[in-house]
């Protein structure tokens, strides 16, 4: 791809470092942001299909979302994640903030961390959070920013939020909580659910995210379930019966009979530090997946290369949809203007006939010249009258039901259709120009950008794996 392959390549049989496969990454991720910024968004928000650019919330950096019930483990996570105490850790519920933490930009800068309240992450342009200024001043007084002085977080940005509870109601929150979590697994390219064998799967809020959120905000590639804290367990007889728990109360609550994988794990460093007796030796027979997890946390920007894909084929398709549709609409509309012209031609020729009884008796080249200019104008008249009335009224009829402008032959094209099709019936209603030729180009356009980035990505995606380090 283009920029991507621009990035100067090592010698041949050199060691190629990470910095190189970071950068081959990030030139593709710029690339595809700016294809939906150039391509994508100025038709989207021309037909009414969003009302915000398209590239607003997949600008910024790869983020990874951790979600659980609280003292879970996910802040611990985090501190051994970037490799310092920058969150705090603790049995209680302590910490009801949802905290974004990233590089700080300037490797120059002094301070290790940061710290930046919601209000700069709600309303800086190159942050994907304006959206979430709706939540409300209780949401933004527990929203912030950490920036780091650490490389591993340069391409990536993680989020720790508040742990879930079972007493909470909204009111107390002060704010829409299943709702922020939502939105914010809508941006993620990977979502890490985080469970502990105390409460395995049996929370409230955690039920509701994974029954009705997630589900609707999210894609089920993007998340990965985590069992965590395992070396709390009494020995192997107690884990299973939590493991069990666990897959018995995720099956009810994504309403899926298959069981996801669920990586098992606890933090090495607070285990090592206790001592234990026989009791523990179960522990020898587990393997720690904590490389997996954070291996899969770190391959969040290659994720966010098919994410980007993703969502560059679903909203051009909904876009060709849209076009598809004023098309046929136009299509339709010129026929009726032929049958327009049938009806106008009436009243002209009763008008001519009429002027041509007093006007008898002139000469006759004269008198042709006359009915035909008469003909000429009248018709003209006539059809621009006619014309515009039934159009206006098959404009109408079509903006209520604009169903027969498609015709949808999979799921695919009725939910296409489904998302598409209120902005049709307003641009319909407000009898907003459409020209046949530009539509035709802008649909050529949109497939264009389809199918090319499709493809391009794949192939760069396989020349990424290439890359050996
Ligand atoms: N034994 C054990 N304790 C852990 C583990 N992970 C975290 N903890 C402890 O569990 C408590 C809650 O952890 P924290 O990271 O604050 O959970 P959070 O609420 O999900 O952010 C803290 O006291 C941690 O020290 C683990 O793997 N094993
Ligand atoms: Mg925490």
């Amino acid at each position: 791809m283009g920029k991507a392959t621009e990035t100067s390549a090592p010698h041949a049989g050199a060691k190629i470092d990470d910095d190189y496969r970071r950068n081959y990454l990030e030139a593709l991720r710029r690339e595809l942001v700016d294809i939906v910024q150039d391509k994508l968004s100025p038709l989207a928000l021309k037909y009414g299909y969003t009302q915000v650019p398209l590239e607003s919330n997949i600008k910024w950096k790869p983020v990874v979302l951790l979600i659980g019930n609280y003292s879970s483990g996910k802040s611990t996570l985090i501190n051994e994640l970037v490799g310092a105490d920058i969150q705090a850790t603790g049995q209680a519920p302590t910490d009801d903030s949802f905290t974004v933490i990233t590089a700080h930009p300037a490797s120059t800068q002094q301070e290790e961390v940061v710290m930046r309240d919601g209000q700069v992450l709600l309303n800086d342009p190159q942050y994907p959070f304006e959206g979430f200024r709706t939540f409300g001043k209780r949401f933004s007084a527990h929203f912030r920013l950490k920036l780091l002085k650490t490389k591993n977080l340069h391409n990536l940005a993680l989020i720790d939020t508040p742990g879930m509870l079972d007493s909470v109601s909204e009111k107390d929150r002060g704010y829409d909580y299943q709702e922020v979590i939502g939105d914010l697994a809508q941006i993620a390219d990977l979502v890490l659910i985080i469970f502990d064998p105390h409460k395995a799967g049996t929370v409230r809020e955690v039920y509701q995210s994974l029954r009705e959120t997630l589900p609707r905000k999210s894609f089920e590639d993007r998340v990965m379930f985590v069992l965590n804290r395992v070396d709390e367990c009494a020995g192997m007889d107690d884990l299973l019966r939590v493991y069990g728990t666990l897959c018995w109360n995720l099956s009810q609550m994504t309403g899926r009979k298959d069981i996801p994988a669920i990586h098992i794990t606890w933090s090495d460093s607070i285990y090592n530090t206790r001592q234990h007796g026989a009791e523990k030796d179960f522990m020898q027979l587990l393997h720690n997946q904590r490389a997996a997890i954070k291996a899969g946390i770190f391959s969040a920007p290659r994720h966010r290369l098919d994410n980007l894909a993703g969502y560059i084929e679903l909203h051009s398709e909904r876009i060709a949809m849209l076009i598809t549709a004023l098309l046929s609409f136009v299509r339709r509309r010129r026929k009726l203007t032929l049958k327009n012209i049938g009806l106008a031609l009436l009243p002209a020729a009763l008008l001519t006939l009429l002027c041509f009884l007093p006007l008898q008796g002139i000469d006759y080249l004269t008198l042709s010249a006359l009915l035909a200019l008469i003909f000429l104008v009248s018709s003209g008249g006539s059809l621009w009258f006619i014309d515009r009335w039934l159009v206006a009224r098959f404009r109408r009829k079509l903006a209520e039901q604009p169903d027969t402008l498609v015709s949808l032959n999979d799921q695919g094209e009725t939910d296409r259709w489904e998302a598409v099709r209120e902005a049709v019936q307003h641009h319909l209603r407000n009898e907003a120009a459409c020209s046949y030729g530009l539509l035709k180009k802008e649909l050529k356009q949109i497939k264009q950008v389809r199918n090319y980035s499709a493809a391009e990505v794949r192939k760069a995606i396989a020349e990424y794996e290439n890359i050996r380090v």
